[in-house]
């Protein structure tokens, strides 16, 4: 058997996706009585103790923090569902929508080109989403991968549509596209890796318990 940090500490970690996310994340916590010590948004550095002496705060990359949580690095995470449902990490229960940095996962494309055939193609960072997405209506899609910038590719005739996230629409607006369906509503959510709900049943329902609860207030 391997040891992780679960095994041999009884402190708790939690991962936080960095940027938006994070700040976000801070005032809750911080409503919930938690305060992160020594963070600022200059420093480089990636962990925090906070001021409950067993919680320490590891700052990730949003798309990382579901694999943190699913090898056990850190026993809890706070990111976003777009991320949630693009990845193929499991070993972790989905436990509370915390309704922080709210946006829509949509399809657009360029103004005025919204008639779309039975086959498209579609630039996106979440292949695994949109493709079920097209699946689920009929459409035969062609999924092309980007990391970023999507809002380029329809039009530079990369691609038909993209998926992406929407917040007010200025980017689209901006990029001569417009959103035409919605493929979910997105907040971010606390995750608890499976083993560490059992080993720290305790600790870890009194953490969500505080969190729900300045969530109600
Ligand atoms: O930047 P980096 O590559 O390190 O990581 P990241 O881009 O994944 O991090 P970051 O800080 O951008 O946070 C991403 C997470 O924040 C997402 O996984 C979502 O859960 C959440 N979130 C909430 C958003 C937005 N709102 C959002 N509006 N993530 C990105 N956007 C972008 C969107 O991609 C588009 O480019 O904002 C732009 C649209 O905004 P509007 O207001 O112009 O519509
Ligand atoms: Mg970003």
């Amino acid at each position: 058997m391997k040891l992780n940090k679960s095994t041999i500490s009884s402190n708790l970690t939690l991962a936080i996706a960095k940027g938006r996310i994070f700040e976000e994340a801070q005032g809750l916590l911080e409503r919930s009585g938690i305060k992160i010590l020594d963070y600022s948004s200059k420093s480089r550095k990636l962990t925090f103790e906070t001021n409950h002496k067993n919680l320490q705060v590891l700052v990730v990359r949003a798309g990382d923090v579901p694999t943190y949580v699913d090898h056990g690095a850190a026993d809890m995470g706070i990111t976003g569902k777009d991320v949630l449902l693009e990845t193929g990490a499991k070993n972790f229960y989905e436990i509370l929508d915390l309704g922080i940095s709210k946006c829509r996962m949509m399809v657009a494309c360029r103004q005025g080109h919204s008639n779309i055939g039975i086959t498209t193609r579609v630039a996106t960072k979440y292949p695994k989403v949109s493709k079920q997405y097209f699946l689920k209506k009929g459409v035969q899609a062609e999924i092309i991968k980007l990391s970023g910038s999507m809002e380029l590719a329809p039009t530079l005739g990369l691609a038909d549509q993209i998926v992406d996230l929407v917040d007010t629409g200025i980017t689209l607006r901006e990029n001569g596209l417009e959103a035409t369906d919605l493929v979910f509503d997105v907040s971010s959510y606390l995750i608890v890796n499976k083993s560490s709900m059992r080993i720290f049943r305790e600790k870890i329902q009194d953490f969500i318990r505080v969190l729900d609860s300045s969530l109600r207030d």
